[in-house]
């Protein structure tokens, strides 16, 4: 049975998934009409995989006897100047879940709640590999500048990439 306090935090971060998956979603659709149709569909990937994440803790914590609630969602930032400001975006935001993430191991860890840490790992895990594939990301990047040749190679190396089967926690292929 689920502590009303530990319900609440992960309640939260069903809203922090939520909110990762729209601005995912608003990202890809920039890509798709600024001609980045690699990023557009690793976005768009992403996004799913966001969605998932936010499925899991529904299960999770509707199996626990609380109750999953359904975000209130707000429209995520739509205009980007460059790809290299919507992979910073990317990765900012990925940090700000890693640090809510890490805010439920402290509070399962406090409350002697160690199925949900347990249950919590999983994320702490999935983080790690994010962050390390969109640092991947923007250090290539940053590394092309604005060239246009080097943005298309990115873009269709973007293309190859699922971000379930590409973070397993080694950096991104080169380009
Ligand atoms: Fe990358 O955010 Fe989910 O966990």
């Amino acid at each position: 049975m689920l502590k009303k306090n530990v319900e609440k935090a992960l309640n939260q971060q069903i809203a922090t998934e939520a909110h990762a998956s729209f601005l995912y979603l608003s990202i890809a659709s920039w890509c798709d009409t600024k001609g980045f149709e690699g990023a557009a569909a690793f976005m768009y990937r992403h996004s799913d995989e966001e969605r998932m994440h936010m499925l899991k803790l529904f299960h999770y914590i509707n199996n626990s006897g609380g109750y999953a609630l359904a975000p209130k969602i707000e429209q995520p930032k739509y205009e980007y100047k460059s790809l290299a400001e919507v992979f910073r975006t990317v990765y900012a935001s990925e940090l700000k879940v890693t640090d809510s993430v890490n805010e439920l191991v402290e509070l399962c860890t406090k409350e002697r709640d160690f199925s949900t840490l347990n249950f919590i790992q999983w994320y702490v895990a999935e983080q790690h590999e994010e962050e390390v594939l969109f640092r991947s990301v923007i250090d290539k990047i940053e590394l092309i500048g604005d060239d246009g040749k080097g943005l298309f190679m990115l873009d269709q190396y973007l293309k190859t990439l699922n971000p379930e089967k590409n973070t397993g926690g080694e950096k991104a292929e080169e380009v």
